[in-house]
């Protein structure tokens, strides 16, 4: 199969292909799984730009409605994080007078309370409704919308032009990414920077972390194809930095052509980038390879243990829980239950596998011999919160592991 580059419009042929898969994040309740959507999971990258990128496309205001589930805030290495964004970017960018930030995509607040806290002109672009009210709550002011060209023109209007634009796991998100590079050249002031944050290719093909696919992740950037997007509308990259946070990302500073001189770090890690083959078609079909082989073996470790009569349980449930267990043909014959901690997926079931997702008391109370963790890259702050767990874990990025 093969469809046109959303960027470049260069061709793009299928590479990974991860099955019929439902939305990550749906978590729909288990009494209400009639009209759960399902669609193609099949991963490639462009030709001409090196973008990877999902080959279906799925209506945005599927993905993002009014109860998305994901809480930003709900690690505290993540709060951590981003409040040490916000801080940065007050000691860095936003210096001037008056300055003022816009947040794409602000989620619960995570980031933006603590620029509200120290009194800055922001604005968070919010569409769903439920984390927005949670923003809200902590002081963040927010625009009921998604962030395009024209949302983007209507902000500069009534705000005048910013000083920063900052995206966290949500660029990738938008399949329009063309009109949210265009609207950043609308809404960013002559010496403004557009950062964003976001799971890096690197990383996922070096840890083999395919379940970072899902009809979220419309892309997965690297360093060359967020140089070759931005100097397509206008943008420089200008700077670009490694991160561990969701098992590693890349944070992405552009700036308007010409404004700001590129750090070495970009042209270094572009060096990195082509000896690690990460522009080629090859890598990609090795990475689907390497997953064909994690389910085999923890398919294979799932049945044995169910042989023994083992008792095993999943730890979170993270949108990558989706892509796994449905890739993997994994249901609640394997695991029956899997703990969460967030409200808004409890009582709930992971879509298209249907494994129930309950409170971290079940676990606790049900000690089980063996747990899944799905939410592998929180492994250090789970680990020593549930240092009490006198099972053992079970790993599978970057291969499948008891630990
Ligand atoms: O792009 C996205 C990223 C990168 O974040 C989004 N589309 C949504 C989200 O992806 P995710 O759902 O894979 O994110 P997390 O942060 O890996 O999710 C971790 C899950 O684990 C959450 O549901 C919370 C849960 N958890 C828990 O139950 N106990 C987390 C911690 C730290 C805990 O102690
Ligand atoms: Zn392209």
């Amino acid at each position: 199969m093969e469809t046109s580059c959303r960027i470049c419009a260069g061709p793009v042929k299928g590479s990974v292909d991860l099955g019929v898969q439902p939305r990550g994040n749906a978590f729909p309740k288990a009494d209400d799984l009639a009209g759960e959507f399902f669609y193609r999971l099949l991963v490639g990258m462009c030709d001409s730009c090196a973008m990877v990128q999902l080959m279906a496309d799925i209506p945005q205001e599927v993905r993002y409605h009014d109860q998305y589930p994901y809480r930003a805030s709900n690690s505290t290495v993540h709060s951590d994080h981003f409040a040490g964004v916000a801080r940065r970017l007050l000691r860095t960018e936003l210096t001037g007078f008056d300055p003022f930030i816009v947040e794409i995509g602000c989620n619960d607040g995570v980031m933006l309370a603590s620029i509200a806290d120290a009194g800055l002109r922001h604005l968070g672009v919010e569409p769903s409704q439920e984390v927005a009210a949670l923003a809200k709550s902590k002081g963040v002011r927010v625009l009921s919308s998604f962030f395009d060209e024209e949302t983007a023109g209507e902000i500069r209007a009534q705000h005048g032009p910013a000083d920063v634009i900052f995206g966290a796991n949500v660029i990738a998100h938008i399949s329009h990414l063309d009109s949210v590079l265009k609207g950043a050249v609308t809404l960013l002031g002559p010496n403004g920077v557009f950062v964003f944050e976001e799971p890096y290719l690197g990383a996922v093909v070096e840890q083999t972390a395919f379940d970072l696919f899902y009809d979220e992740h419309s892309f997965v950037f690297s360093v060359s194809s967020i140089r070759a997007a931005a100097r397509l509308f206008g943008l420089e990259l200008v700077d670009a930095e490694p991160l561990a946070i969701h098992g590693g990302s890349m944070r992405y500073t552009l700036a308007k052509r010409g404004a700001r001189t590129p750090a070495p770090a970009v042209a270094e890690l572009l060096a990195d980038e082509r000896a690690r083959r990460l522009d080629r078609h090859a890598t990609l079909e090795d990475l689907s390879r390497r997953a064909e082989r994690v389910r085999e073996d923890l398919t294979a470790l799932l049945r044995e243990l169910r042989a023994d009569g083992k008792r095993v349980a999943g730890y979170g449930a993270p949108a990558k829980i989706t892509t796994v267990t449905n890739y993997c043909g994994i249901g609640t014959d394997l695991i029956p239950y899997v703990c969460d901690s967030t409200p808004s997926k409890q009582d709930r079931v992971v879509a298209g596998s249907h494994i129930p997702v309950v409170p971290p008391s079940v676990f606790a109370e049900d000690s089980p011999d063996y747990a899944v963790l799905f939410a592998w890259n929180h492994a250090k702050e789970i680990m020593a919160k549930e240092s009490g767990f006198t099972g053992r874990w079970i790993v599978y990025v970057p291969e499948v592991r008891i630990l």
